[in-house]
């Protein structure tokens, strides 16, 4: 693929954002769609570098995903999780069969000096993937919740305390010092670029580390092409997940409009709920539009990528990159 050819650009988290990338990949070529995953959730675990984001977009894009779960593979067995706890291991994280040999595999390649952009793009070009997904960098970055608790790290917070604790806030432990995957910066900067496309994903433990990237932030915000989100928030409650819980914790009020200002000189433009379009017009630099955001089903999926991307282009027509970049950041 020519990084050239790269029409557009998907910042996305796990299951969510992963449903959209699937709607992506049927209305765009191979080449046209780079999908960026969030790595604020790897974390090290029975030695084994874990890369929850990056895994679930692989094996959904190979269609190869637990439907149930949304993480780790259909079809999985358990021999390795029974045998440890039978020894008294840890098994909070669940890590199936053929999941674990990616987890071994990844590590073993790390170890060897190849870098996680190299092995995601190999792996998934193994498991018959025809579309680009990069890590967000290649460098470590990890998403610490502060809780009335005390700081947990992602993992510990989200499953095995099962986003239980009062969050407080969070922060991006090598955020400032990461330098973003090159293939995402050279696309960016491209002019065959029409749309950077903020997956549905929960915005403060899933999106906020990719924008946290210094370098990243600053090449959204000289990117000619209109950068749109599609909301988490339908009707007051979230798509899926812990996003309500959160926002509630944080004080701000379950609603896609407080979606939109906590996003707010990132967007261009914002996907909302028919019935959330007033409320969420609320932010007046951002050009808010209706749509079915609910992905129940793969036409769901494919029609709400459709419309991202028309929707892009239609505020690529409308306002001038200079207006929307005048007051990015
Ligand atoms: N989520 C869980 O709730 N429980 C698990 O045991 C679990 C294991 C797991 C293993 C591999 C993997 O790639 C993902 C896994 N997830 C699990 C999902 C993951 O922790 C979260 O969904 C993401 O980090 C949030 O995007």
């Amino acid at each position: 693929m020519k990084a050239s050819d790269v029409r557009c650009v998907a910042l996305s988290g796990g299951i969510g954002g992963a449903k959209l990338a699937v709607g992506l990949s049927k209305v765009l070529a191979p080449g046209e769609l780079l999908v960026v995953a969030n790595t604020g959730d790897d974390f090290e675990h029975l030695g084994l570098n874990v890369c929850p984001d990056i895994d679930t977009l692989t094996y959904t894009l190979a269609g190869i995903n637990d439907p149930e779960t949304g993480w780790g593979r259909a079809g999985e067995t358990w021999n390795f999780m029974a045998a440890l706890e039978a020894i008294g291991g840890e098994t909070w994280f669940r890590l199936g069969d053929g999941d674990l040999a990616l987890h071994v595999e990844r590590t073993r390649r790390l170890a060897s000096g190849e870098s996680l952009e190299a092995i995601t793009a190999d792996v998934a070009r193994q498991l018959g993937v025809e579309h680009r997904i990069v890590p967000m960098s290649d460098d470590r970055v990890r998403t610490i919740v502060e809780t009335a608790d005390g700081d947990l790290a992602f993992q510990e917070y989200f499953v095995r305390q099962g986003c239980g604790p009062r969050v407080s806030g969070f922060r991006f432990d090598g955020a400032v010092a990461a330098r973003p995957s090159p293939a995402l910066l050279d696309a960016l900067a491209r002019p065959a670029l029409e749309a950077v496309v903020i997956c549905p994903s929960n915005p403060f433990i899933s999106i906020d580390p990719i924008v946290a990237l210094p370098a990243l932030r600053e090449a959204l915000g000289a990117c000619h092409a209109p950068v749109v989100a599609i909301s988490p928030i339908v009707g007051g409650a979230a798509l899926k997940g812990p996003t309500a819980k959160i926002m509630g914790e944080l004080g701000l009020p379950v609603t896609a409009a407080a979606v939109a200002g906590h996003y707010g000189a990132l967007l261009d433009g914002f996907l909302v709920d028919a019935t959330d379009v007033t409320d969420a017009s609320n932010e007046p630099a951002i050009e808010v539009a209706p749509a079915h955001v609910v992905m129940d089903s793969l036409e769901d999926r494919v029609r709400l990528a459709a419309e991202a991307l028309d929707f892009a282009r239609r505020l690529a027509r409308q306002t001038a990159p200079v207006k929307r970049r005048g007051r990015l950041i």
